[in-house]
């Protein structure tokens, strides 16, 4: 007990922000005592956001499957059997409705997801109109189309897009494990170009693919060691959809989601972490123990792309059992004093 506690005394508990992490000291921070992690993080969460509001956005599939990548995660790669119907793009007015509802319901954000390998330039325009009328109605949008070049950034800021998701999804060690049709090199790539367009940059990665606690820590080091820290880092657990490769892949403890949750709170202090995918099989008392590591922004809406999202009524009622308010803010990242808030 006495040397646990020494040595978490020895560690820094301010919110410095820092580009050098290396694997080892991650995983020394993943390898602390519980309760010691978790109390790191909700310090280091206290010193930049307001601890009991968390950032909502709502998820819609614009383009749905038949994508030729071969994500082993994903229900929509046309190589994987799952029992999806794919859908072309969707027309503006349908966009503009699903966005409606969400405003309604109190997201602030509305993200907007397709199933490509990249956008062609034809559909970078159709879609830089429903960012446009998205962003008409008085909300951020955020999108996420696969790999962009600087010119597709540059179209889409001009467009009035705020925030860009593309992730980098698992450590460079294990990533050959999950895909194969495009690199590390490739994600990393697109998230220069979304930085050097002025973008806000959305990226983090999933846990349960199988992979180690040195790579959840090698993933970690990947976004934060970034030359700016994403604005928005979701860390998605594997939703394991049958057909897929991953289907059936050893479910991860969930103490090490919360565990990881934390890292990436340390790791980069001023970013809101989203409890993203597979919120729907975790207890409210998980979800719970994430917000206390510092998660603080969420998915909210009964779908994510393909598949359900924890149901809207469960959220209300557990953040009224929490105590969390909804950011009502649409400005892109300011410190907390200034955010106004909405209570459900
Ligand atoms: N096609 C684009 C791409 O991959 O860049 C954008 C959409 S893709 C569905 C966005 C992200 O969703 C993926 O990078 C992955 O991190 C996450 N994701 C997809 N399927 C998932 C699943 N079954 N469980 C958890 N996260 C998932
Ligand atoms: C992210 O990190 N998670 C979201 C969003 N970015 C695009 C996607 C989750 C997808 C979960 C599986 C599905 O619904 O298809
Ligand atoms: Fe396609 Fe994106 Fe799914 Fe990969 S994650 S298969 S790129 S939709």
């Amino acid at each position: 007990m006495v040397r646990s506690y020494s040595s978490f005394l020895c560690m820094p508990m301010t919110a410095e922000i820092r580009h050098d992490w290396s694997i080892e000291e991650v995983e020394q921070l993943l390898n602390l005592p519980f309760n010691d992690l978790l109390f790191r993080a909700q310090t280091v969460h206290r010193a930049h956001f307001d601890p009991n509001q968390i950032q909502v956005s709502t998820l819609l599939s614009i383009k749905t499957g038949a994508c030729p990548e071969d994500c082993g995660y994903c229900s929509q790669s046309a190589r994987n059997n799952t029992n999806l119907e794919p859908e072309r793009l969707l027309p503006v007015d349908e966009v503009l409705e699903a966005a409606r509802a969400a405003r309604e319901k109190g997201a602030t954000r509305f993200c907007m997801g397709a199933a490509w390998r990249n956008p062609t330039d034809t559909n970078l325009q159709k879609v830089a109109d429903m960012v446009k009328a998205v962003k008409g109605m008085g909300m951020e949008t955020c999108l996420t189309l696969g790999m962009l070049s600087r010119e597709q950034a540059r179209a889409l800021k001009d467009a009035g897009l705020d925030y860009y998701n593309h992730n980098l999804d698992t450590s460079p060690e294990f990533y050959g494990e999950v895909i194969t049709t495009r690199t590390y090199q490739d994600r990393l790539e697109t998230l220069e170009h979304v930085r050097e367009a002025g973008l806000n940059v959305c990226s983090g990665g999933i846990l349960g693919m199988g992979e180690s606690r040195r790579d959840r820590a090698s993933m970690l080091c990947q976004l934060s060691n970034l030359p700016s820290h994403p604005e928005s880092v979701p860390i998605n657990l594997l939703v394991q959809v049958e057909g897929t490769p991953l289907y059936g892949t050893e479910k991860l403890d969930p103490l090490e989601f919360v565990r990881t949750v934390a890292a990436a709170r340390i790791m980069m202090p001023r970013s809101h972490v989203r409890l993203s995918a597979g919120r729907a099989e975790m207890s409210d008392e998980l979800q719970a123990l994430c917000f206390l590591a510092g998660a603080n922004s969420l998915f909210y809406g009964e779908r994510l792309l393909t598949t359900d999202n924890a149901e809207t009524d469960r959220d209300k009622a557990l953040f009224a059992r929490l105590g969390l308010s909804m950011e009502q803010h649409v400005e892109t990242e300011k410190p907390p004093q200034g955010r106004a808030c909405h209570r459900v």
